[in-house]
Protein backbone atom coordinates (compact mmCIF):
# COMPACT_ATOMS: atom_id res chain seq x y z
CA UNK A 1 0.00 0.00 0.00
CA UNK A 2 1.27 3.64 -1.35
CA UNK A 3 2.69 5.42 2.20
CA UNK A 4 2.05 9.39 1.66
CA UNK A 5 3.87 12.24 2.72
CA UNK A 6 3.25 15.69 2.77
CA UNK A 7 6.97 16.71 1.47
CA UNK A 8 6.69 20.76 0.32
CA UNK A 9 5.03 23.09 2.13
CA UNK A 10 4.89 27.31 0.66
CA UNK A 11 3.58 30.19 1.71
CA UNK A 12 3.15 33.74 0.06
CA UNK A 13 2.42 36.81 2.72
CA UNK A 14 0.89 40.10 1.30
CA UNK A 15 3.89 43.08 1.50
CA UNK A 16 0.54 45.00 3.05
CA UNK A 17 -1.31 45.04 5.90
CA UNK A 18 -3.58 46.64 8.36
CA UNK A 19 -3.78 47.21 11.66
CA UNK A 20 -6.69 46.71 14.05
CA UNK A 21 -6.46 50.55 14.51
CA UNK A 22 -6.61 51.90 11.24
CA UNK A 23 -9.40 49.71 10.89
CA UNK A 24 -11.39 50.81 13.69
CA UNK A 25 -10.32 54.38 12.30
CA UNK A 26 -11.61 54.17 9.25
CA UNK A 27 -14.96 51.98 10.36
CA UNK A 28 -15.73 54.87 13.42
CA UNK A 29 -15.26 57.53 10.49
CA UNK A 30 -17.98 55.28 8.69
CA UNK A 31 -20.26 54.90 11.53
CA UNK A 32 -20.07 59.03 12.30
CA UNK A 33 -21.28 60.01 8.62
CA UNK A 34 -24.09 57.83 8.63
CA UNK A 35 -25.33 58.62 12.11
CA UNK A 36 -24.94 62.26 11.01
CA UNK A 37 -26.58 61.93 7.53
CA UNK A 38 -29.66 59.89 9.05
CA UNK A 39 -29.88 61.83 12.27
CA UNK A 40 -33.73 62.67 11.39
CA UNK A 41 -34.49 59.00 11.08
CA UNK A 42 -32.07 58.16 14.24
CA UNK A 43 -33.93 60.59 16.32
CA UNK A 44 -37.31 59.62 14.93
CA UNK A 45 -36.42 55.57 16.09
CA UNK A 46 -36.69 54.62 12.67
CA UNK A 47 -33.15 53.87 11.94
CA UNK A 48 -30.64 52.49 14.53
CA UNK A 49 -27.70 54.64 15.49
CA UNK A 50 -24.52 52.69 14.40
CA UNK A 51 -21.97 52.28 17.55
CA UNK A 52 -18.15 52.54 17.35
CA UNK A 53 -16.13 49.34 16.78
CA UNK A 54 -12.80 48.92 18.71
CA UNK A 55 -9.49 47.57 18.30
CA UNK A 56 -9.83 46.21 22.10
CA UNK A 57 -12.49 44.72 21.78
CA UNK A 58 -10.90 42.88 18.25
CA UNK A 59 -8.58 41.83 19.96
CA UNK A 60 -9.92 40.61 23.10
CA UNK A 61 -12.86 38.80 21.31
CA UNK A 62 -10.62 36.96 18.53
CA UNK A 63 -6.95 37.42 19.02
CA UNK A 64 -6.17 39.26 15.95
CA UNK A 65 -4.43 42.25 15.98
CA UNK A 66 -3.60 42.96 12.45
CA UNK A 67 -4.07 41.18 9.03
CA UNK A 68 -2.26 41.17 5.62
CA UNK A 69 -4.08 42.77 2.26
CA UNK A 70 -3.50 42.11 -1.12
CA UNK A 71 -3.70 45.98 -1.66
CA UNK A 72 -4.74 48.42 1.20
CA UNK A 73 -5.87 50.73 -1.80
CA UNK A 74 -9.90 51.12 -1.09
CA UNK A 75 -10.38 49.45 2.12
CA UNK A 76 -9.46 52.48 4.30
CA UNK A 77 -11.14 55.06 2.19
CA UNK A 78 -14.53 55.29 3.96
CA UNK A 79 -16.70 56.17 0.53
CA UNK A 80 -15.35 52.65 -0.64
CA UNK A 81 -14.69 50.33 2.16
CA UNK A 82 -13.50 47.41 -0.69
CA UNK A 83 -10.20 46.78 -2.07
CA UNK A 84 -9.34 48.38 -5.48
CA UNK A 85 -8.11 45.65 -7.94
CA UNK A 86 -7.74 46.33 -11.23
CA UNK A 87 -9.03 44.10 -13.87
CA UNK A 88 -6.61 42.13 -16.48
CA UNK A 89 -6.76 41.06 -19.65
CA UNK A 90 -7.76 37.52 -20.11
CA UNK A 91 -3.95 36.75 -21.14
CA UNK A 92 -2.26 37.99 -18.72
CA UNK A 93 -2.02 35.90 -15.56
CA UNK A 94 -5.07 36.32 -12.93
CA UNK A 95 -4.77 38.17 -9.57
CA UNK A 96 -5.45 34.56 -7.74
CA UNK A 97 -3.56 32.57 -9.95
CA UNK A 98 -0.78 34.71 -9.25
CA UNK A 99 -0.85 34.27 -5.28
CA UNK A 100 -1.38 31.10 -5.90
CA UNK A 101 1.96 30.56 -8.36
CA UNK A 102 4.03 32.07 -5.79
CA UNK A 103 3.15 30.28 -2.94
CA UNK A 104 3.75 27.02 -5.25
CA UNK A 105 7.19 27.72 -6.25
CA UNK A 106 7.93 27.76 -2.59
CA UNK A 107 6.41 24.52 -1.74
CA UNK A 108 7.83 22.96 -4.76
CA UNK A 109 11.56 24.18 -3.52
CA UNK A 110 10.95 23.43 -0.55
CA UNK A 111 9.68 19.40 -1.78
CA UNK A 112 13.12 19.60 -4.17
CA UNK A 113 10.83 19.08 -7.16
CA UNK A 114 10.44 20.53 -10.43
CA UNK A 115 6.61 22.08 -11.43
CA UNK A 116 7.09 18.83 -14.25
CA UNK A 117 7.24 16.35 -11.45
CA UNK A 118 3.84 17.43 -10.42
CA UNK A 119 0.71 15.44 -11.88
CA UNK A 120 -2.23 17.16 -10.46
CA UNK A 121 -2.77 20.73 -9.41
CA UNK A 122 -5.82 21.55 -6.60
CA UNK A 123 -6.98 25.02 -5.71
CA UNK A 124 -8.77 24.71 -2.67
CA UNK A 125 -10.02 27.85 -0.73
CA UNK A 126 -13.36 29.69 -0.03
CA UNK A 127 -13.50 31.63 -3.49
CA UNK A 128 -12.42 31.83 -6.54
CA UNK A 129 -12.32 34.90 -8.78
CA UNK A 130 -14.15 33.48 -11.53
CA UNK A 131 -16.41 30.34 -12.39
CA UNK A 132 -14.31 29.21 -15.22
CA UNK A 133 -11.84 28.61 -16.31
CA UNK A 134 -10.27 27.16 -13.01
CA UNK A 135 -7.82 28.81 -11.70
CA UNK A 136 -6.06 25.93 -11.00
CA UNK A 137 -6.04 25.28 -14.64
CA UNK A 138 -4.41 28.92 -15.16
CA UNK A 139 -1.76 27.80 -11.92
CA UNK A 140 -0.61 24.64 -14.22
CA UNK A 141 -0.36 26.45 -17.19
CA UNK A 142 2.01 29.17 -15.83
CA UNK A 143 4.29 26.72 -14.33
CA UNK A 144 3.78 24.12 -17.58
CA UNK A 145 2.60 21.03 -15.24
CA UNK A 146 1.06 18.12 -17.34
CA UNK A 147 -1.75 15.78 -15.99
CA UNK A 148 -5.37 17.41 -14.38
CA UNK A 149 -5.80 20.34 -12.25
CA UNK A 150 -9.56 21.45 -10.51
CA UNK A 151 -10.54 23.91 -8.34
CA UNK A 152 -12.73 23.21 -4.89
CA UNK A 153 -14.41 25.60 -2.78
CA UNK A 154 -14.87 24.24 0.90
CA UNK A 155 -14.67 27.41 2.62
CA UNK A 156 -12.27 27.39 5.81
CA UNK A 157 -12.10 23.56 5.42
CA UNK A 158 -11.44 23.83 1.65
CA UNK A 159 -7.31 23.09 2.86
CA UNK A 160 -8.03 20.00 4.75
CA UNK A 161 -10.61 18.61 2.27
CA UNK A 162 -8.13 19.46 -0.57
CA UNK A 163 -5.11 17.54 0.86
CA UNK A 164 -7.36 14.57 1.72
CA UNK A 165 -8.25 14.64 -1.99
CA UNK A 166 -4.57 14.46 -2.91
CA UNK A 167 -4.07 12.16 -0.37
CA UNK A 168 -6.13 9.65 -1.98
CA UNK A 169 -5.31 10.66 -5.18
CA UNK A 170 -1.71 9.29 -4.49
CA UNK A 171 -2.56 6.41 -2.41
CA UNK A 172 -4.67 5.03 -5.41
CA UNK A 173 -2.15 5.67 -7.90
CA UNK A 174 -4.10 8.64 -9.97
CA UNK A 175 -1.23 10.89 -9.59
CA UNK A 176 2.29 10.74 -8.36
CA UNK A 177 2.57 13.93 -7.05
CA UNK A 178 -0.28 16.89 -6.10
CA UNK A 179 -0.04 19.96 -5.27
CA UNK A 180 -2.79 21.61 -3.20
CA UNK A 181 -3.02 25.42 -3.41
CA UNK A 182 -4.80 27.74 -1.03
CA UNK A 183 -4.86 31.27 -2.48
CA UNK A 184 -7.44 33.09 -0.53
CA UNK A 185 -7.99 36.71 -1.88
CA UNK A 186 -10.66 37.18 0.55
CA UNK A 187 -10.92 41.13 1.41
CA UNK A 188 -13.09 41.49 -1.62
CA UNK A 189 -15.68 39.72 0.32
CA UNK A 190 -15.33 41.27 3.30
CA UNK A 191 -18.05 43.81 4.37
CA UNK A 192 -16.03 46.67 6.27
CA UNK A 193 -18.97 48.20 7.10
CA UNK A 194 -19.94 45.34 9.34
CA UNK A 195 -18.97 46.24 12.75
CA UNK A 196 -19.40 42.39 13.53
CA UNK A 197 -17.12 41.22 11.01
CA UNK A 198 -15.08 44.05 9.48
CA UNK A 199 -12.04 42.73 10.97
CA UNK A 200 -11.85 38.63 10.52
CA UNK A 201 -10.13 38.14 7.50
CA UNK A 202 -7.01 38.62 5.74
CA UNK A 203 -5.10 37.41 2.52
CA UNK A 204 -2.83 35.34 1.99
CA UNK A 205 -1.66 31.98 -0.16
CA UNK A 206 -0.31 28.77 1.13
CA UNK A 207 0.82 25.41 -1.07
CA UNK A 208 1.57 21.71 0.18
CA UNK A 209 3.17 18.96 -1.99
CA UNK A 210 2.03 15.31 -1.77
CA UNK A 211 3.28 12.33 -2.35
CA UNK A 212 4.55 8.95 -2.39
CA UNK A 213 6.91 8.59 0.34
CA UNK A 214 8.89 6.09 -2.65
CA UNK A 215 8.86 9.57 -4.51
CA UNK A 216 9.65 11.87 -1.94
CA UNK A 217 12.95 14.36 -2.03
CA UNK A 218 12.95 16.35 0.94
CA UNK A 219 14.37 16.09 3.95
CA UNK A 220 11.18 17.24 5.99
CA UNK A 221 9.04 14.16 5.53
CA UNK A 222 5.33 14.19 7.12
CA UNK A 223 3.64 11.10 6.28
CA UNK A 224 -0.37 11.53 6.63
CA UNK A 225 -1.49 8.80 8.54
CA UNK A 226 -5.07 9.07 8.13
CA UNK A 227 -7.61 11.92 6.88
CA UNK A 228 -11.04 12.50 8.51
CA UNK A 229 -13.52 15.36 6.92
CA UNK A 230 -17.39 15.66 7.53
CA UNK A 231 -20.26 18.38 7.38
CA UNK A 232 -23.05 19.66 9.14
CA UNK A 233 -25.31 22.19 7.32
CA UNK A 234 -25.59 25.63 9.18
CA UNK A 235 -26.69 28.80 8.09
CA UNK A 236 -24.72 30.45 10.60
CA UNK A 237 -21.58 31.40 8.21
CA UNK A 238 -23.37 32.36 5.10
CA UNK A 239 -21.98 34.18 1.94
CA UNK A 240 -24.87 34.36 -0.94
CA UNK A 241 -22.35 36.27 -3.91
CA UNK A 242 -23.91 34.35 -6.82
CA UNK A 243 -24.09 34.42 -10.32
CA UNK A 244 -28.15 33.72 -9.48
CA UNK A 245 -28.51 38.05 -8.76
CA UNK A 246 -28.49 38.31 -12.14
CA UNK A 247 -31.82 36.54 -12.45
CA UNK A 248 -33.02 37.78 -9.03
CA UNK A 249 -33.12 40.92 -9.81
CA UNK A 250 -31.03 41.47 -6.26
CA UNK A 251 -28.10 43.86 -5.74
CA UNK A 252 -25.24 41.06 -6.66
CA UNK A 253 -22.93 43.43 -3.78
CA UNK A 254 -25.61 44.10 -1.43
CA UNK A 255 -24.74 43.98 2.41
CA UNK A 256 -26.72 39.74 2.02
CA UNK A 257 -24.42 38.78 -0.97
CA UNK A 258 -21.12 39.23 1.75
CA UNK A 259 -19.68 37.48 4.49
CA UNK A 260 -22.02 37.30 7.35
CA UNK A 261 -22.15 34.98 10.24
CA UNK A 262 -23.83 34.59 13.78
CA UNK A 263 -19.96 34.56 15.52
CA UNK A 264 -21.25 33.66 19.37
CA UNK A 265 -23.20 30.63 17.83
CA UNK A 266 -20.75 29.18 15.47
CA UNK A 267 -18.17 29.58 18.23
CA UNK A 268 -21.01 27.88 20.37
CA UNK A 269 -21.97 25.46 17.90
CA UNK A 270 -18.59 24.76 16.59
CA UNK A 271 -15.87 24.03 19.54
CA UNK A 272 -17.62 20.74 20.91
CA UNK A 273 -18.21 19.14 17.88
CA UNK A 274 -14.34 19.90 16.61
CA UNK A 275 -13.28 18.32 20.21
CA UNK A 276 -15.41 15.37 19.32
CA UNK A 277 -14.14 15.33 15.91
CA UNK A 278 -10.72 15.19 16.91
CA UNK A 279 -10.93 12.57 19.42
CA UNK A 280 -12.74 10.16 16.97
CA UNK A 281 -9.74 10.25 14.58
CA UNK A 282 -7.39 10.15 16.87
CA UNK A 283 -9.26 7.49 18.42
CA UNK A 284 -9.12 4.99 14.89
CA UNK A 285 -5.46 5.26 15.35
CA UNK A 286 -5.57 4.22 18.71
CA UNK A 287 -3.35 7.84 19.94
CA UNK A 288 -4.44 10.18 22.60
CA UNK A 289 -3.96 13.90 22.58
CA UNK A 290 -0.93 13.42 25.05
CA UNK A 291 0.29 12.00 21.92
CA UNK A 292 0.90 14.61 19.75
CA UNK A 293 3.42 17.34 19.74
CA UNK A 294 1.37 19.84 17.59
CA UNK A 295 -1.39 20.85 16.84
CA UNK A 296 -1.94 22.84 13.58
CA UNK A 297 -5.75 24.85 14.17
CA UNK A 298 -7.25 26.40 11.99
CA UNK A 299 -7.23 30.04 13.03
CA UNK A 300 -10.34 32.13 13.04
CA UNK A 301 -10.39 32.70 16.92
CA UNK A 302 -7.62 32.49 19.51
CA UNK A 303 -10.51 31.81 22.20
CA UNK A 304 -11.50 28.78 20.20
CA UNK A 305 -7.74 27.53 19.55
CA UNK A 306 -7.20 27.40 23.28
CA UNK A 307 -10.89 26.07 23.98
CA UNK A 308 -10.26 23.20 22.18
CA UNK A 309 -6.76 22.78 22.95
CA UNK A 310 -7.77 22.71 26.81
CA UNK A 311 -10.71 20.20 26.01
CA UNK A 312 -8.29 18.11 24.38
CA UNK A 313 -5.52 18.63 26.57
CA UNK A 314 -6.75 19.19 29.75
CA UNK A 315 -5.08 22.04 30.19
CA UNK A 316 -3.65 25.65 28.57
CA UNK A 317 -1.50 24.91 25.15
CA UNK A 318 2.16 25.42 25.76
CA UNK A 319 4.95 27.06 23.85
CA UNK A 320 4.59 26.56 20.07
CA UNK A 321 2.43 23.56 20.72
CA UNK A 322 -0.82 25.20 19.40
CA UNK A 323 0.83 27.78 17.30
CA UNK A 324 -1.04 30.79 16.81
CA UNK A 325 -0.58 32.78 13.67
CA UNK A 326 -4.18 34.70 13.70
CA UNK A 327 -2.75 37.51 15.40
CA UNK A 328 -0.93 39.18 12.60
CA UNK A 329 -3.07 36.98 9.54
CA UNK A 330 -6.07 36.92 10.79
CA UNK A 331 -8.55 34.34 9.35
CA UNK A 332 -7.06 33.49 6.40
CA UNK A 333 -9.93 30.78 5.25
CA UNK A 334 -8.51 27.48 4.26
CA UNK A 335 -4.98 28.75 4.53
CA UNK A 336 -5.13 29.45 8.52
CA UNK A 337 -4.10 26.03 10.14
CA UNK A 338 -1.47 25.69 6.45
CA UNK A 339 -0.04 28.77 7.44
CA UNK A 340 0.58 27.26 11.29
CA UNK A 341 1.83 24.25 9.76
CA UNK A 342 4.59 26.21 7.06
CA UNK A 343 5.77 28.31 10.09
CA UNK A 344 5.90 25.60 12.80
CA UNK A 345 7.02 21.84 11.74
CA UNK A 346 10.65 21.84 10.66
CA UNK A 347 11.49 21.68 14.30
CA UNK A 348 9.45 18.31 14.79
CA UNK A 349 11.76 15.06 15.24
CA UNK A 350 11.27 11.66 13.85
CA UNK A 351 8.11 9.80 15.62
CA UNK A 352 6.62 12.97 16.05
CA UNK A 353 2.82 13.04 15.65
CA UNK A 354 1.12 16.32 14.55
CA UNK A 355 -2.60 17.40 13.84
CA UNK A 356 -3.74 19.58 11.40
CA UNK A 357 -7.16 20.80 11.47
CA UNK A 358 -9.59 23.10 9.60
CA UNK A 359 -13.24 24.11 11.08
CA UNK A 360 -16.23 27.07 9.36
CA UNK A 361 -18.51 27.46 7.15
CA UNK A 362 -20.91 24.54 5.95
CA UNK A 363 -20.44 23.81 9.20
CA UNK A 364 -16.93 21.59 7.85
CA UNK A 365 -14.25 19.69 9.39
CA UNK A 366 -11.38 17.97 7.99
CA UNK A 367 -8.11 16.85 10.07
CA UNK A 368 -4.81 15.19 9.09
CA UNK A 369 -2.97 13.35 11.50
CA UNK A 370 0.76 13.21 10.37
CA UNK A 371 3.90 11.41 11.89
CA UNK A 372 7.33 13.00 10.91
CA UNK A 373 9.76 10.77 9.44
N1 LIG B 1 -16.19 46.55 18.42
C1 LIG B 1 -16.73 46.71 19.66
N2 LIG B 1 -17.73 45.96 20.13
C2 LIG B 1 -18.22 45.01 19.32
C3 LIG B 1 -17.73 44.79 18.03
C4 LIG B 1 -16.67 45.59 17.58
N3 LIG B 1 -16.13 45.44 16.37
N4 LIG B 1 -18.43 43.77 17.48
C5 LIG B 1 -19.31 43.36 18.37
N5 LIG B 1 -19.23 44.12 19.50
C6 LIG B 1 -20.03 44.04 20.72
C7 LIG B 1 -21.39 43.44 20.46
O1 LIG B 1 -22.31 44.42 20.05
C8 LIG B 1 -21.73 42.87 21.83
O2 LIG B 1 -22.20 43.89 22.65
P1 LIG B 1 -23.39 43.59 23.73
O3 LIG B 1 -22.79 42.57 24.67
O4 LIG B 1 -23.62 44.93 24.35
O5 LIG B 1 -24.53 43.01 22.94
C9 LIG B 1 -20.37 42.43 22.36
O6 LIG B 1 -19.40 43.17 21.64
C10 LIG B 1 -20.11 40.98 22.22
O7 LIG B 1 -20.42 40.59 20.86
P2 LIG B 1 -20.32 39.12 20.36
O8 LIG B 1 -21.01 38.22 21.34
O9 LIG B 1 -20.72 39.07 18.92
O10 LIG B 1 -18.73 38.92 20.47
P3 LIG B 1 -17.93 37.58 20.58
O11 LIG B 1 -17.24 37.55 21.88
O12 LIG B 1 -18.74 36.39 20.18
O13 LIG B 1 -16.81 37.78 19.44
C11 LIG B 1 -16.36 36.98 17.20
C12 LIG B 1 -17.19 37.93 18.08
C13 LIG B 1 -14.90 37.39 17.33
C14 LIG B 1 -16.82 37.10 15.76
C15 LIG B 1 -16.51 35.54 17.72
O14 LIG B 1 -17.87 35.24 17.92
C16 LIG B 1 -15.93 34.50 16.78
O15 LIG B 1 -14.79 34.57 16.36
N6 LIG B 1 -16.71 33.46 16.52
C17 LIG B 1 -16.25 32.34 15.70
C18 LIG B 1 -16.53 32.66 14.33
C19 LIG B 1 -15.86 31.76 13.36
O16 LIG B 1 -14.93 31.04 13.63
N7 LIG B 1 -16.32 31.81 12.18
C20 LIG B 1 -15.74 31.12 11.11
C21 LIG B 1 -15.99 31.97 9.93
S1 LIG B 1 -14.84 31.88 8.73
C22 LIG B 1 -15.22 30.66 7.56
O17 LIG B 1 -15.84 29.69 7.76
C23 LIG B 1 -14.68 30.90 6.21
C24 LIG B 1 -15.63 31.63 5.39
C25 LIG B 1 -14.97 31.96 4.11
C26 LIG B 1 -14.09 33.17 4.10
C27 LIG B 1 -14.85 34.42 3.93
C28 LIG B 1 -13.97 35.56 3.56
C29 LIG B 1 -14.67 36.86 3.39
Amino acid sequence: MTRVVISGSGLWTPEQSISNEELVACYNAYADKFNEENAAAIEAGELEAKPHSSAEFIEKASGIRSRYVYTREGILDVNRMCPIIEPRDPGALSHQAEIGVYAAKKALQDANLQASDIEAVIVACAYTQRAYPAIAIEIQRELGIVGVAYDMLAACSAGTFGLRNAHDMVKCGTAKRVLVINPELVTPQVNYRSRDSHFIFGDVATATVVESVDSAQSDALFEVLSTSSETLFSNNIRSDFSYMSRATDEDPFGESKLFSQEGRRVFKELCPTVVEHIGKHMGKLALTPADMTRWWFHQANINMNIFVAKKLLGRDPVGNEAPIVLDTYANTASAGSLIAFNLYHKDLTTGDYGLLCSFGAGYSIGSLILKRL
